[in-house]
């Protein structure tokens, strides 16, 4: 925490967490990650696997490195690899006209055609940033792992998704807790307005906003569900990269209530295992105008205002 200078005023000195001001101030993040970065928790499929801790690691040390501007370096999959992928791809692909919702299967076509999304290919990360560049202003970033949500978050304010870019571990395609290539591109092929403004509300955010931003986000953007012509389909990408998690979303088994931004955005949630509740909206759209709306009503001694050309912020001091 400390203190930013250009909006303490004469009659208050408000403190306020630091924030990125613009797109290059994101390098700060590249080396801190949570656990699972470099190191891997010991329930981790791959945790007990040196071959998969190696290639990881060789992977990881990419992002560690990676300064903004910079292109994002290729990889070369291996066999197995492109495998796992193959796997998790063929099943999504069989699940998504009836499970996923209209937005992300019109998405999906546009990334198939334009980066490469094949069974057979992982699509390379530089690829996709340069196209979502062109047609939405997002780009990728790539992340050693998981950081924590206030790094998370702050960077969407500027429209960027920070990105991992290895797999899970071959013996559980079907589902794992954190995220990797296959949920980042097949799960968030949507990156939609509202995420950045999620990002501008989590700036300089307190500590207890930035949870019940973070909480919102993941039964969102992450683990949504809305209606859609008198069904229930999901538009959250931690469903949409998990063919076991998609399927059961969307049977009886777990509870659904209605979304509703203040009460969701208090809520519990594990993050290891298929989630025993979702939140429901009214339509992918409505999910949209609630989050925002929400983020409108947590207050900060300030405003923030995100300026494309020059791709930084611009904070007006509200006193
Ligand atoms: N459970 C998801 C999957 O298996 O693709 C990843 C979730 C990351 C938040
Ligand atoms: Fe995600």
């Amino acid at each position: 925490v400390q203190i930013i200078s250009s909006i303490d005023s004469e009659a208050t000195e408000k403190y306020v967490p630091w924030f990125p001001r613009k797109k290059a101030d994101l390098d700060t993040f590249a080396e801190k990650v949570l656990e699972m970065g470099e190191e891997l928790t010991s329930d981790h499929p791959g945790a007990k696997d040196p071959v998969y801790r190696a290639r990881r690691a060789e992977i990881t040390r990419i992002a560690k490195t990676h300064r903004h501007g910079q292109p994002i370096p290729r990889i070369e999959y291996t066999k197995e690899e492109v495998e796992t992928w193959a796997t998790v791809f063929r099943n999504l692909a069989k699940l998504f006209p009836t499970h996923a919702c209209r937005e992300h299967q019109y998405v999906f076509p546009l990334l198939v055609e334009n980066c490469r999304y094949r069974e057979d290919n992982i699509p390379q990360l530089e690829d996709i940033s340069r196209f979502l560049k062109d047609c939405t202003g997002f780009t990728l970033r790539p992340v050693m792992g998981l950081l924590t949500s206030r790094d998370f978050l702050n960077g969407l304010a500027f429209r960027v998704f920070h990105s991992t870019q290895y797999i899970r571990h071959h013996s559980k395609p079907l589902y794992t807790p954190e995220p990797d290539i296959c949920h980042e591109l097949l799960g968030h092929a949507n990156f939609a307005d509202f995420s950045q403004e999620i990002g501008l509300a989590s700036l300089g955010a307190s500590d207890s906003d930035i949870e019940k931003l973070a909480t919102i986000y993941w039964f969102t953007v992450e683990f949504g569900l809305c209606r859609q012509d008198g069904e229930i389909r999901a538009y959250g990408a931690g469903l949409l990269s998990s063919f076991g998690e998609l399927e059961y979303a969307l049977t009886d088994k777990p509870e659904k209530k209605p979304f509703e931004p203040s009460k969701t955005a208090v809520q519990k949630y594990i993050v290891t295992e298929y989630q025993p509740l979702y939140f429901v909206a009214e339509s992918f759209k409505d999910a949209q105008q609630k989050v925002r709306d929400y983020a409108k009503t947590l207050t900060r001694p300030f405003s923030v205002r995100y300026n494309p050309y020059t791709e930084s912020v611009e904070v007006l001091d509200d006193k």
